[in-house]
């Protein structure tokens, strides 16, 4: 531990050193336990994308058509009464990415053919719109075929009634057919996750309706921060009142934080800039917490910067790569470090622990990627052998132990290992994609010149 603690401490890494072998570009690095290993990059892409199939034949077999495919049972399952071709729709741009031609034209000929939003039924507008919409989205950057925009559209006039409250901040769920809205407790993740798709869509369409309704949901909820910059957990979107004053980067508020910064660069707004750099001020001054077992960000009182809780997990890891997105890659470097050592604590991570007990809170795996995508983004600004080191030994752990014999399956406790009936879209669009171009040395996508939405779907810049 004390070895990995030095290694992981230290800023320079030792090394980098690449070279050509029967023509596949290996980097050598020093293992974070402390041996010499050299990752084969164009190997683990392969590896990466064979997993992809594997998982993917399992939806094929058993839920196409469905949203998703529950891998123990291997029953399908839909979230509605009718499928979104979430798993379809979400892993589409992954495909692309990994060439994976025959299966794209399938997955593709079936949106067209059943993607349907004329129905009624309530859904819930976050999930529906960084999974489907963002799907969307990005489908028809990279592929180009103008059905995808259309749907992408469709979809948003239907969502957009969501933003109809008095505040303008949106409603948890809304009718895809009557726009009938419900569910006005809600959290910043679920008010303020929308500018990259919308202000997308606006700018594919020439329409700016959508921007603008996503900023304006995000000024309201900016307006609601406490003197000290720090976000609420819990909002009411029709009083505009803070339902819980607790602050944090966890799911509920993590996505929000994400879309200032993501937004600020991808639309060049200098109003969200102006948001982005007091926020991030008040996160690392009262959020962050440094502790011998490295750096960690906990939860506090929005009033009073007091601590409330010293929680850290899965989805926490997403900070790492929007550290490294806003240049604080001091700070992201420290903080990917503590990720791993999050992930490895018990092989694979928990969705959430103590960092001062480092003691698991709560065991679940739901396969998430947010560990993968921090790994993948230093990699991208640092080129630092650790990172592919990081992912690869996360990718085998993945593998020995969400693997099932027709798909990957979500674990129950990462303490026991025992498997979960669950694959969720996002191990498509996000987990495999993230450890895909992670190692991926095709160029097919240029990192600096892409946003990436909250579910990994890529926009450009452009
Ligand atoms: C995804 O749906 C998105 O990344 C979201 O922002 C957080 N949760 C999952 C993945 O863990």
């Amino acid at each position: 531990m004390k070895k990995y603690l030095r290694l992981s401490g230290a800023i320079l890494f030792l090394l980098i050193v690449g070279f050509q072998a029967q023509g596949q570009a290996l980097e050598t690095a020093v293992s974070l336990d402390g041996n010499s290993q050299t990752v084969d990059k164009k190997e683990m892409a392969n590896r990466v994308k064979a997993e992809f199939m594997h998982a993917w034949k399992g939806y094929k077999t058993y839920a196409w058509g469905y949203d998703a495919l529950q891998p123990l049972s291997k029953k399908p399952h839909n979230w509605y009464k009718k499928s979104l071709l979430m798993t379809p729709v979400d892993a589409f741009d992954t495909m692309i990415l990994m060439d994976l031609t025959d299966e794209a034209n399938e997955a593709k000929a079936l949106i067209f053919k059943e993607l349907d939003f004329d129905v009624d039924m309530d859904v819930q507008n976050f999930e529906v719109s960084i999974r489907v919409f963002g799907g969307l989205l990005s489908a028809y950057e990279l592929d180009g075929d103008r059905r995808f925009l259309s749907l992408a559209e469709d979809l948003a006039k239907r969502l957009i009634k969501a933003f109809d409250s008095p505040t303008g901040m949106p409603y948890r769920y809304v009718n895809l057919k009557t726009g009938a809205t419900s569910g006005a407790i809600s959290n910043p993740a679920e008010i303020g996750t929308y500018l990259v798709e919308y202000g997308t869509l606006s700018k594919h369409t020439g329409n700016p309706v959508y921007y603008q309704a996503a900023l304006k949901a995000m000024n309201a909820l900016y307006a609601l921060r406490s003197p000290l910059n720090l976000t609420a957990e819990g909002i009411n979107v029709e009083t505009g009142k803070v339902t819980n004053p607790e602050s944090h980067i966890s799911g509920c508020i993590d996505s929000y934080l994400e879309y200032m910064l993501k937004g600020s660069i991808l639309f060049k707004d200098q109003e969200l800039t102006a948001m982005w750099t007091p926020t991030l001020e008040a996160v690392n001054k009262y959020l962050a917490d440094q502790t011998p077992d490295g750096l960690w960000y906990g939860h506090a009182d929005m009033y009073s910067g007091n601590r409330t809780a010293s929680s850290y997990g899965a989805l926490d890891a997403f900070f790492s790569g929007t550290l490294a997105l806003t240049n604080d890659l001091e700070r992201a470097a420290a903080l990917q470090s503590s990720n791993y050592k999050m992930w490895m604590l018990n092989d694979i991570e928990p969705e959430v622990m103590n960092y001062r007990t480092m003691k698991v809170d709560y065991g679940t795996y739901a396969l998430r990627p947010e560990n993968f995508e921090g790994a993948y983004y230093l990699y991208q600004y640092t080129n630092d052998g650790r990172y592919l080191e990081m992912g690869k030994n996360m990718f085998n752990n993945l593998v020995k132990f969400c693997r099932t014999d027709d798909a990957y399956a979500a674990l129950k406790d990462v303490r026991t290992k025992e498997k979960q009936d669950s694959m969720e879209s996002f191990f498509f669009a996000e987990t495999l994609k993230y450890a895909y171009l992670l190692f991926d040395d095709s160029g097919k996508l240029d990192f600096h010149k892409v946003i990436f939405n909250t579910e990994a779907h890529p926009y450009r810049m452009d």
